[in-house]
């Protein structure tokens, strides 16, 4: 029987291709902001990576997106959709919420975890 001297080192190439998607696609993320709630209100990405969240509002109403420790304060209009990035190079537990009038106080509240690279 002949052996297939290929097949390991193709399979440890095709993990790590598998680890590379994983690790760019765990620093995206989507938050959804409907019916005073944000939808996605834990999300967990690597520190000293860049991170984008992709802002969805899908109230008839404004909300915003604001996050104290990084200095982000970004105003959504009804039914807009924001990009934002930063690069939170701290690992921790961040808190994010809206800054609209009375949002926060009603439960426009999440958190942000940054694990360490
Ligand atoms: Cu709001």
């Amino acid at each position: 029987m002949k052996k297939r001297p290929f097949s390991l080192p193709l399979l440890l190439i095709l993990a790590c291709l598998l680890a590379a998607c994983d690790r760019a696609a765990a620093n995206e993320a989507t938050i959804e902001m409907e019916a005073m709630r944000f939808q996605q209100d834990e999300i967990t990405v690597n520190a000293g990576q860049p991170v984008t969240l992709r802002l969805v509002n899908r109230d008839g109403y404004a909300h915003a997106f604001d996050m104290d420790d990084f200095d982000i304060h970004t105003p959504l209009a009804a039914n807009e959709t924001r990009e934002i990035s930063f690069t939170p190079e701290k690992p921790g537990q961040y808190t994010f919420y809206c800054g609209s009038p009375g949002h926060h106080a009603a439960g426009m509240v999440g958190t942000l975890i940054v694990t360490p690279e």
